[in-house]
């Protein structure tokens, strides 16, 4: 494992009494927020976990973009619910440095401190908003937006038709997966971070993309590639739910003629352990969309590697990865790939076929 940052290290093996300490830190009435459950945010522990592995995870990497992303998407979260982030960030910023401090012996404090300061100066309300997913031109742009337009207004029917009709115009199955489906999700996700749409209406998208994800599958599974012999498992670890992106990636590799298992959300590492035993596997695609989650496929990867996988190709990928490339080699993982793309070409380093 690379450690760039022992401040790093402690941090993330003291999360949870930091983000405890936080929590203890925000005294009543100081700012009214309503509860999660009333207000579709986060629970308030979690928010405070996100907050100390994003820290963490920016010293380590060097990379400060990944702890300022964080704090603009949080500016974007409370300008949408109504509440003065000039007031609650600055106030969670300071909360954060002296809980830190209070339970971390920090060898480089000022690096801590100047990431402080530039997250300070973050713009708060509609300016942290960020821009659209979709994309303006290429052929695609069209259908993504009317699949946009009637996943969001709950019209399903409408939405498959959609899929339906491009599947009788012979759309590849890429180029729905990528320029259709990923930035209609990442746009679902910004809407509902800015709060247009809600946490029930991001659920019935998903679900959506998910049916007509299905809808393809007699295709994917044609057999008509040519077989290339190698085989990939495909797991989220720990409490990872996002697991979207992934099946994107197994699907791509089945298509590119490999045989793969596709474990979906939260898999214990030990089962991961066993269907690679099953299955001969060449390859693991291991995905986290978030940030708290990196730390469980930093722990996967290192239990398979001591459990007799000490050579097998381990793929990593999604959100926090895209943020900053650098965590997977913080979590020992063998590559990184952007999208389920150009994942196909980086494995085909390892098993050409
Ligand atoms: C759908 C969704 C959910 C669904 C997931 C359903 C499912 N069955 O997967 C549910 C409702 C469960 C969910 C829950 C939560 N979510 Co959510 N979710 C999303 C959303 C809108 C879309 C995810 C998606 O489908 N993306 C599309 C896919 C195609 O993109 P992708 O995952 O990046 O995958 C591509 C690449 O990254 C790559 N890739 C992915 N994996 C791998 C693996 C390998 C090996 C390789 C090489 C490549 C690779 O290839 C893929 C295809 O090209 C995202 C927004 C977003 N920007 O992604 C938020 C998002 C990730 N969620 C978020 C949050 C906050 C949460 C919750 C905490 C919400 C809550 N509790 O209130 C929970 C946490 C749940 C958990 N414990 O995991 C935030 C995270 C913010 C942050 N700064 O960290 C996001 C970014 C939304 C936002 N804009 O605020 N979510």
């Amino acid at each position: 494992m690379e450690i760039l940052n022992s401040d790093s290290a402690n941090i993330l093996a003291n999360r949870a009494a930091i983000a405890r300490r936080m929590m203890s830190g925000f005294g009543d009435g100081e700012v009214s927020m309503g509860t999660p459950f009333e207000l579709n945010l986060p629970k308030f522990e979690e928010l405070a976990e996100y907050d100390v592995a994003y820290l963490a995870y920016s010293l380590q990497t060097g990379d400060a973009e990944l702890y300022l992303g964080y704090v603009r998407w949080l500016h974007s979260m409370l300008a949408g619910h109504g509440l003065p982030g000039e007031v609650i960030v600055p106030m969670a910023l300071a909360n954060l440095n002296r809980s830190v401090r209070e339970v971390v012996s920090l060898q480089n404090p000022g690096q801590v401190e100047a990431l402080f300061e530039a997250a300070r100066t973050v713009p708060a309300g509609a300016a942290a908003h960020p821009e659209t997913f979709l994309r303006p031109e290429g052929a695609m742009a069209g259908l993504a937006a009317e699949y946009l337009d009637r996943i969001v207004h709950s019209d399903r029917r409408g939405a498959l038709d959609l899929v339906r009709q491009a599947i009788e115009k012979k759309v590849e199955i890429t180029e729905l997966y990528l320029e259709v489906f990923e930035p209609v999700q990442r746009e679902v996700g910004r809407l509902w971070q800015m709060q247009k749409i809600s946490v029930a209406h991001e659920h019935f998208a998903s679900g959506t993309t998910q049916m007509a994800m299905s809808m393809l599958y007699e295709q994917i599974f044609k057999n008509d590639a040519r077989r290339t012999g190698c085989a990939m498992v495909a797991a989220c670890v720990g409490d990872e739910l996002h697991e979207i992106g992934l099946r994107m990636v197994a699907d791509l590799f089945e298509m590119s003629g490999w045989d793969t298992v596709f474990l979906g959300a939260s898999a214990p590492m030990q089962a991961i352990a066993t269907m690679l035993r099953e299955t001969g596997a060449n390859l693991l695609a291991l995905s986290c969309s978030m940030i708290v989650h990196v730390e469980n496929i930093r722990r996967t990867i290192a239990f398979l590697r001591e459990d007799g996988f000490a050579d097998l190709t381990i793929l990593v990928g999604g959100f926090p990865f895209n943020l900053s490339p650098r965590l997977a080699g913080i979590v020992g993982a063998t590559g990184y790939a952007p999208d389920a793309r150009t994942a196909i070409v980086e494995a085909r380093r390892f098993c050409p076929g």
